[in-house]
């Protein structure tokens, strides 16, 4: 069985699940030992990332390396549009997430703590991102995929997160409306909807604890 190592309020093993959810994979999710980053964890998986995967001695460690090898060695359903071009724009959307998007939201975790808060880091941050959200929009325009492909993955968890957090810091982000209209597409998969389901509470949970303190 695969083994993924995870905690559960990591946003990429979110982005993972969803993945081993379409593809109706079994495996098991367990913490990293000693917790990620640290010399224990090392000795396994070499980065100290989260998620990690283990199939059978394979260690790789990083969501987008997973998700690509799973795809091959899982191929139905297939989550890489048929023709070239498909493919590149699915690539794209992927990395768009995951180097351009997301990290404007983690830069706000460091935010969540009244006490330790800088309004002017969550202004920016929240201009960042409606800036990204818009970008996407654009790149929205060129990709239409028929089902959910590899470049979705990552998105679920990543609106989840500025759509739970806006309030908790006032951001007022702009959703434009190509982008609600992806989010309201996803929701209809059962894998994105049944993560989304399960992963909600963590988040939740996650910033109550910094925001109610
Ligand atoms: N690009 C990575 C990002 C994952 C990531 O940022 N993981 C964080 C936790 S949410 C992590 O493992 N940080 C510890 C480290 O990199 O040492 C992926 O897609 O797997």
């Amino acid at each position: 069985m695969l083994t993924v190592y995870s905690v559960p309020v990591g946003i990429y093993g979110a982005k993972l699940r969803i993945l081993l959810r379409y593809k109706r994979l079994e495996w098991r999710e367990i913490p990293p030992p000693g917790g990620y980053g640290t010399d224990a964890y090392k000795r396994i998986v070499p980065s100290g990332n989260v998620p990690a995967l283990d199939d059978d001695g394979l260690i790789l460690g990083d969501s987008e390396a997973i998700a690509e090898y799973l795809n091959e060695k899982f191929p139905d359903p297939p989550m890489l549009p048929d023709d070239l071009h498909g493919r590149a724009r699915a690539r794209e959307l992927s990395r768009f997430n995951d180097t351009r998007l997301e990290p404007e939201v983690r830069a706000l975790f460091a935010q969540t703590a009244p006490s330790t808060r800088d309004t002017a880091v969550v202004s920016a941050r929240a201009q960042a991102i409606t800036a990204r959200l818009s970008q996407l929009a654009r790149l929205l325009d060129w990709y239409e995929p028929d089902s959910l492909t590899l470049g979705d993955c990552g998105f679920p968890a990543t609106f989840e997160w500025i759509e739970m957090l806006d309030p908790a810091l006032a951001l007022n982000i702009e959703w434009p409306d190509p982008v609600r209209a992806y989010r309201r597409r996803l929701g209809r998969i059962d894998a994105v909807a049944d993560e989304v389901a399960s992963y909600r509470p963590v988040i939740r949970d996650w910033i109550d604890s910094k925001t109610l303190t």
